[in-house]
């Protein structure tokens, strides 16, 4: 299928319009009028995209304290002024008619899952109630208590979420929507490479000979990023793309080829690729020798559906791996020919051997790209490996324009989630909570007695676990933030219930953070009016470890308040009376940024966020603290290695890539993780000393015993969860365009958002369409093992399914796509597959 020259130019100006140029063209950029004009000052703010994982940096103009404009910030190093149509709207999220301001509370529990019963309270009687409630609780059982968070957290907010959860209430019960995003990401770099750390850079886009999405499509999800590939592209004659996916996408418009496979055989493409590699002698031979180990892992994995999977023998040896030599590695690879792998995916032999013959040459840089095709995956974890492992075999890492491109979704997916650790069995900064070291380093950063979180050396339930457990009534109190898990969630229908059903979430008492209202407020107890994006100071962390700042730039809009203010009141409340070691126990963990007699905070929104920062920076620059650098030092945690600068060089920089390393009094960002030197412009002779390991040349010298090299773990083909049966002959693929944000509730109070995409559809392919006797725009009804729904269909051909597939995005309450999406999940990183459900489609 290949990509005619004009074909691409047309796509390349679909996504020019996709995203608007800053810098040079930065007088075209369009400018959103949010708020109302009037006299006064206009004042500039830097700031960060509340969107995307690209993490673009924007500058938000206020007047008479309202939002008026916002554009590219040019001195953004990781969009240098590009933005995509949500950034320039940002302004506009803020004002929709119906954000909530006031605190709300429901009396009546029989009015949960309708959008009424919710009266409007004072923030006194909101924060006592859930305050009471989950002293109550926490007081009774600890295991009926959880905290749902989000990669939408703003860095210190979800920080302090956690140190509050863990140090607080010794809860383990946290988890974030990063599980159904990044978690297979996260296990996989964990597995390759002993530590969570995407490697590349943006720079990357503008070496890279040949780029390869792995079912992720850009054009709609990370608009930027796609623009930036194109240009790329656009000037030099010779790049190419190939664009692996199950269904055309408007990212395919602009490939040179388009790989069609079948879902879930991408696992074997990357293992032909290995195979094809050995067994033509073109893997990268000193690569393999000096920097990488071999291992194999427990196999047919079965599908983590039931309950007891995680407890089973079967479940609790999904992690377990063993050395193998490069021989074994090999053998077990070798059924991985072109004519299987092709019989397998439906990628014919020639495109295969393409596809091969793109990595065994060694000049060709070669960048892969994947998000949720790959991580939202029956063997997600799995897949994550057989991508990084080609690059590996191919020594195609940590070499500019070469790279394993992990792309992360929200604007903080890596920064909060996975940084400061808002996982069940996470600490901050790569620490988990059943390692005894972690555990003490936490002590010492944090203050608190040695052994203290001894207590929480178990993980707690994950998300899927989390929300089954509350359906089947074994959770009391849920507190949720930045996330509307009763549109998100998987398998709705399980955890909601059919029409008039009463699961266990109905008996669950729910504290939800929100700015609108949205199907999760339904549900909620007590709904806290928050501050939105700009209307308080913030960090996030994008997908090339850039963390920035948004500077506040507005006062939140009626009596809505921080969310960390929401957070630190309950927490009073909560451990009134409790002591840590003799002193009042929040006072010792929050005492530092609250004054007691105020009542409040101790300080601005900025100096507030700086407080939390330097505290959360002392995980990684040990030296700040005498216990935790004696710890260190002795149980050699290499803490350092994600080194942060202090909080105002962000500030100044507009943002900067960890680890940020000081040499001789300059913070310095590093670009490309697991590679030698060659770093920030001007720094070269730099190097990566940091990492322990001075004046070893070449590749990847942070690892320099063999126990601490990059392993290439055998993974094999197994098949999805859900295949298409007699009963279920369709295959439904769901997941994002452009304009909407995730469930809708912030980019359809935007007018021209909204209108421009204004109801969700199902794609579908023509031949399908035609044997079932639709048109666009007849209602269909989907049904699958786990529930059923009506959606209007789509033969417009903004994602073109190949027959046997639809797709449907999931922005749309009204649309409750997840009540048909199964919950299968990866038995190693418990990342659901929204990817693979299996469907039947009858016209409604
Ligand atoms: N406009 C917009 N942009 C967003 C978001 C948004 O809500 N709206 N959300 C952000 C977030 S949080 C995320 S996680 C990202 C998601 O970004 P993406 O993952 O790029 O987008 P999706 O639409 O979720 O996934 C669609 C892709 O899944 C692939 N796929 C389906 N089955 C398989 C399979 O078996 N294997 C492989 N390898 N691929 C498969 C398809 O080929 C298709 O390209 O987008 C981010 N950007
Ligand atoms: N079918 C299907 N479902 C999916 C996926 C898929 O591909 N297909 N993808 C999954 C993935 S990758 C992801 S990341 C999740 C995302 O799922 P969610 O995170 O549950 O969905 P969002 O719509 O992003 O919810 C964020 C909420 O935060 C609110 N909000 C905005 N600002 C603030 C603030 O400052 N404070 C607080 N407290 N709240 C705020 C917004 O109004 C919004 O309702 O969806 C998952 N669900
Ligand atoms: S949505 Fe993503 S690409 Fe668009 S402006 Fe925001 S961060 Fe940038
Ligand atoms: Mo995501």
């Amino acid at each position: 299928m290949d990509v005619t020259r004009r074909d691409f130019v047309k796509a390349s100006a679909i996504a020019a319009a996709m995203a608007a140029a800053g810098g040079s063209l930065a007088a075209c950029a369009s400018k959103s009028d949010a708020g109302q004009q009037g006299a006064g000052d206009t004042q500039t703010h830097t700031a960060v995209c509340r969107f995307c994982g690209c993490g673009c940096g924007v500058l938000v103009e206020t007047k008479d304290g309202k939002v008026t404009a916002v554009t590219g910030d040019p001195d953004n190093q990781s969009n240098r002024g590009l933005n995509c149509v949500k950034g320039y709207y940002l302004g506009k999220i803020l004002y929709g008619k119906d954000r909530l301001t006031t605190p709300l509370i429901r009396d009546d529990a029989g009015t949960k899952g309708t959008e009424s019963g919710l009266r409007e309270a004072s923030w006194e009687e909101a924060l006592e109630l859930v305050s009471t409630k989950l002293r109550e609780t926490w007081k009774k059982d600890k295991s009926r208590l959880a905290f749902w968070g989000s990669g939408q957290q703003p860095i210190t907010e979800g920080y302090l979420t956690a140190k509050f959860w863990k140090a607080g209430l010794l809860s383990n019960n946290i988890d974030p929507n990063a599980r159904m995003c990044m978690a297979s990401a996260v296990v996989g770099f964990m597995n390759v490479f002993q530590t969570d750390e995407p490697a590349g850079c943006y720079e990357d886009f503008d070496n890279a000979d040949v780029f390869i999405t792995w079912g992720a499509n850009m054009a709609e999800a990370h608009p930027m990023l796609y623009s930036r590939l194109t240009a790329h592209k656009l000037q030099n004659e010779s790049v190419r793309h190939i664009d692996i996916t199950t269904m055309k996408t408007r990212t395919s418009a602009s490939a040179d080829k388009v790989l069609l496979f079948r879902p879930g055989t991408d696992l074997a493409i990357a293992n032909c690729v290995a195979n094809y590699l050995i067994q033509n002698k073109k893997y990268d031979a000193d690569f393999v020798r000096d920097h990488l180990q071999f291992k194999m892992g427990t196999e047919n994995i079965g599908n983590a559906y039931e309950d007891g999977y995680d407890k089973s023998d079967l479940g609790k040896s999904v992690d377990k791996t063993t050395a193998c030599t490069f021989e074994e590695y090999a053998a077990r690879l070798a059924d991985y020919t072109l004519e299987y792998t092709s019989e397998l995916s439906g990628v014919s032999v020639e495109d295969l051997t393409d596809l091969c013959e793109v990595f065994a040459d060694p000049d060709l840089r070669v960048m892969s790209l994947w998000t949720m095709g790959v991580n939202q995956h029956n063997r997600g974890t799995w897949m994550n490996h057989n991508l990084h492992n080609i690059h590996l075999l191919s020594g195609k890492y940590g070499k500019p324009g070469s790279t394993a491109f992990s792309l992360t979704g929200q604007p903080s997916a890596c920064g909060t989630a996975r940084e400061v650790g808002t996982f069940c069995h996470r600490l901050p900064a790569d620490l988990v909570v059943a390692n005894e070291a972690h555990r003490r380093y936490t002590e010492a950063v944090w203050n608190l007695p040695e052994g203290y979180l001894d207590e929480i050396k178990t993980p707690g339930y994950h998300t899927i676990k989390l929300f089954r457990e509350m359906s089947k009534g074994n959770i009391d109190f849920l507190w949720s933030a930045h996330n509307n898990w009763a549109q998100s969630l998987p398998n709705l229908t399980r955890f909601l219930g059919e029409d008039g059903e009463h699961t266990g979430i109905f008996d669950t008492f729910i504290a939800v953070n929100e700015v609108y209202p949205t199907l999760t407020t339904q549900y909620a107890d007590v709904v806290f009016p928050v501050a939105m994006w700009v209307e308080r100071e913030g960090q996030f962390g994008n997908a090339e470890r850039r963390t920035s700042v948004f500077e506040k730039a507005v006062e939140p809009v009626g009596d809505a308040k921080w969310d960390v203010w929401v957070l630190l009141e309950v927490a009073r409340r909560v451990l009134e009376g409790e002591t840590i070691d003799g002193e009042d126990a929040f006072t010792r963990l929050f005492g530092f940024i609250w004054d007691a007699e105020k009542d409040d905070f101790n300080g601005d929104s900025r100096e507030v966020n700086r407080a939390i920062w330097e505290e959360y920076r002392t995980f990684s620059n040990p030296d700040l603290n005498e216990r935790a650098a004696a710890i260190n030092a002795e149980k050699k945690l290499k803490m350092e290695a994600k080194q942060l600068a202090p909080y105002d060089e962000y500030l100044a920089h507009h943002g900067l890539t960890w680890p940020v390393r000081e040499v001789d009094g300059q913070w310095l960002p590093t670009k490309w993780r697991f590679s030698d030197g060659k770093q920030a412009d001007g720094y070269d002779e730099v190097g990566i000393e940091m990492y322990g390991d001075k004046g070893l040349a070449g590749g990847m010298s942070w690892y320099k015993s063999a126990d601490h090299k990059p392993s290439v773990v055998f993974r094999p083909y197994e098949p999805p969860a859900q295949e298409p049966s007699a009963e279920f002959p369709f295959w439904f693929c769901t997941g994002r365009l452009l304009e909407h944000w995730h469930t809708g509730t912030m980019t359809r109070r935007v007018e021209e958002l909204d209108r421009a995409l204004p109801e969700a559809l199902l794609s579908m392919n023509a031949d399908d369409a035609a044997a079932l006797g639709v048109n666009d725009g007849d209602m269909v009804q989907l049904t699958s093992p786990h529930g059923t729904m009506q959606i209007k269909v789509s033969l417009a051909g903004r994602v073109e399914p190949p027959s046997g597939m639809v797709f449907a995005p999931f922005f749309a309450a009204e649309t409750l796509i997840n009540r048909v999406v199964q919950d299968y999940y990866c038995p190693l990183s418990k990342e659901t597959d929204y990817k693979k459900t299996c469907v039947s489609i009858k016209k409604a």
